[in-house]
């Protein structure tokens, strides 16, 4: 019998502040925080896309804005089904593309010819936004639109008349489809389009043309609780990728106002802006096929249960949410291949992660704050019950003991975000004979945030602890001193530290300069000497924001 995954599960935070509180208040929250709806949004953890539209009949995953919406037809298209699917595979909501790029809406819009009503599909009569609402209020998951700012068909696509429509398109939506918990609004803007026949190439100004300050304030006033997703949020981020994976490292904040729908610097979005001051958390958008839409060659290209697996591990165990797209094919139901997948997927995840090995344990703390945020708070199975230190106290150890030897390879650790996110680094030791050992993993245990999952080689221990080494790089302006390739040495001697114990390099640290944490197996020694072997700019001094070792 292949045996599961054997898993740890804790919940922590860690206290920053110095605030002179007493000892049983909850820690001063670490700015900035989430709002509760964001809280909410993070937990939900995994939810549907579905590309759907004239693309699907035309084989195109960007239309012109000049398909015949007499193609289409999707004579099976059953709502219930896909809400099915998505239950069946542990999703807690789903996005529809009420209408993409190409223009063509799914709900018979006051506002343009354009739409649902004039396709033979229920002769004219069908509303597919009405559809799939109904069918996720009748199977208990969440609903929420997609619409394209960018808008290929309208002949005014460019002028402020359209910004307008743009609006009242929004407006449609919000107010006649019950709640939605996001509203998402891509970042491809302007280019090549049919434009009302113009068939030309538009140009905006991606960050003022749409003014979305108006999206939010109707937003507020008519679907308070959804989330606005966006490059660079305000509600959540893209994650920088159409891969389905958040970095190892991944803050949920940005720095307000510097991402905007075209941003060169995407890629920082896997990981955040550790000194952001706005909460922004990451949602891994990716699809279960090669294209958004569907395509019948992409038949036998569909992700699989390990691919997906891994991107689970990668996008909700990065502190993101994933957000999985099904290309609903021309018949309007979701091909069998893609849905046996996904609720595979689910069954492995769940399978994967059955066996909590800390449940009942009471782990050994280094340091706690006392009254309800107590050691017992790391394994109670509750999320919103959490251990912490004392407010001075900014580095603490774990430490969970076994009556007998046991197979561990997965560890679950969770940071109670309505505080912030505070933890910059730690390590997963375990003991062997009385030596404390790091365990093998394949990326860098830095943050944790609303949820990190580790997987590692299997070790069998009575013993194992989380505990760290920080370089935090200079976060002033232009980044100066920055080290591209390290040495660690160390020795019992001021004259003779030179027992190498690590080298590498510091990768992507100019474009990204994040907290770095390296791991080495323990050593006795009294001195560290940390040596830049190569530097970012040659020849300069080495600067850092903070250091430390654990
Ligand atoms: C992209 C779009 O251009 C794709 O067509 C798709 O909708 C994807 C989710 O976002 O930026």
């Amino acid at each position: 019998m292949k045996r599961h995954a054997n898993l740890l599960c804790l919940g922590a935070a860690v206290a920053l502040l110095n605030a002179c509180a007493p000892a049983v208040n909850a820690p001063e929250p670490v700015f900035p925080i989430p709002e509760k709806k964001q809280v909410d949004w993070q937990k939900m953890e995994t939810y549907a896309f579905v590309h759907f539209g004239l693309n699907t009949f035309n084989d195109r995953e960007w239309g012109y804005g000049d398909s015949d919406p007499a193609t289409f037809n999707p004579v099976k298209l059953d709502c219930e089904q896909w809400v099915k699917t998505f239950v069946a595979a542990g999703m807690k909501g789903v996005i529809l593309t009420a209408k993409h790029h190409d223009g063509f809406c799914l709900w018979p819009t006051g506002l343009t010819e354009y739409c649902i009503r004039n396709t033979p599909y229920k002769d004219g009569k069908g509303d597919i936004v009405r559809d799939l609402s109904e069918a996720c209020k009748k199977y208990g998951i969440k609903f929420a639109v997609y619409l394209s700012p960018w808008d290929r068909h309208q002949a005014n696509y460019g002028t402020p008349e359209y910004v307008d429509y743009f609006y009242r398109q929004l407006y449609e939506l919000l107010t006649n489809y019950g709640p939605v918990f996001e509203i998402w609004f891509d970042g491809a803007n302007g280019g090549d389009g049919w434009y009302g026949g113009a068939k030309d190439s538009r140009t905006i100004d991606r960050k003022t043309y749409y003014d979305y300050a108006r999206a939010y304030e109707m937003i507020d006033k008519f679907q308070p609780q959804a989330v606005v997703f966006s490059d660079g949020g305000p509600g959540c981020r893209w994650v920088g990728n159409e891969n389905g994976f958040a970095g190892a490292t991944n803050w949920s904040f940005l720095r307000a106002g510097e991402v905007y729908p075209g941003y060169p610097k995407y890629r920082e979005l896997q990981y955040g802006h550790a000194d952001g001051n706005q909460w922004t958390a990451a949602e891994c958008d990716v699809s279960i096929r090669p294209g958004w839409f569907y395509h019948p060659e992409e038949d036998d290209r569909v992700k699989t249960v390990e691919q997906l697996t891994d991107l689970y591990y990668r996008s909700v165990g990065h502190n993101a949410t994933l957000l999985l797209n099904f290309p609903v094919n021309r018949d309007g139901l979701i091909h069998p291949t893609d849905s046996a997948n996904a609720v595979d997927f689910y069954k492995n995840v769940q399978k994967q992660l059955a066996n909590n090995l800390l449940k009942g344990v009471l782990p050994i703390v280094s340091n706690e704050r006392g009254g309800k945020y107590t050691a017992k708070a790391v394994t109670d199975g509750e999320y919103d019950t959490y251990w912490a230190t004392e407010d001075s106290v900014t580095s603490a150890v774990i430490e969970f003991e076994w009556p007998a030897p046991q197979k561990v390879n997965r560890m679950l650790l969770q940071e109670y975000i309505p505080l912030g996110q505070r933890v910059q680094s730690f390590v997963v030791e375990y003991n062997k004979e009385g030596e404390w050992l790091p365990v093998k993993l394949n990326e860098e245990t830095t943050t944790i945030g609303y949820k990190r999952l580790l997987r590692f080689e299997t070790v069998t221990t009575d013993k194992l602890r989380v505990s760290s080494f920080h370089y935090l790089p200079d976060q002033s302006e232009y980044n100066k001193g920055l080290i591209a390739a390290y040495e660690i040495s160390v020795g019992t001697e001021a004259g003779a530290v030179n027992q190498v114990v690590s080298s590498g390099e510091f990768s992507n640290i100019k474009n990204n300069p994040i907290l770095q944490s390296v791991y080495f197996s323990p050593v006795t020694a009294r001195y560290v000497l940390l040596k830049a072997v190569r530097m970012v700019e040659n020849d300069g001094p080495m600067g850092f924001a903070e250091l430390g070792v654990q």
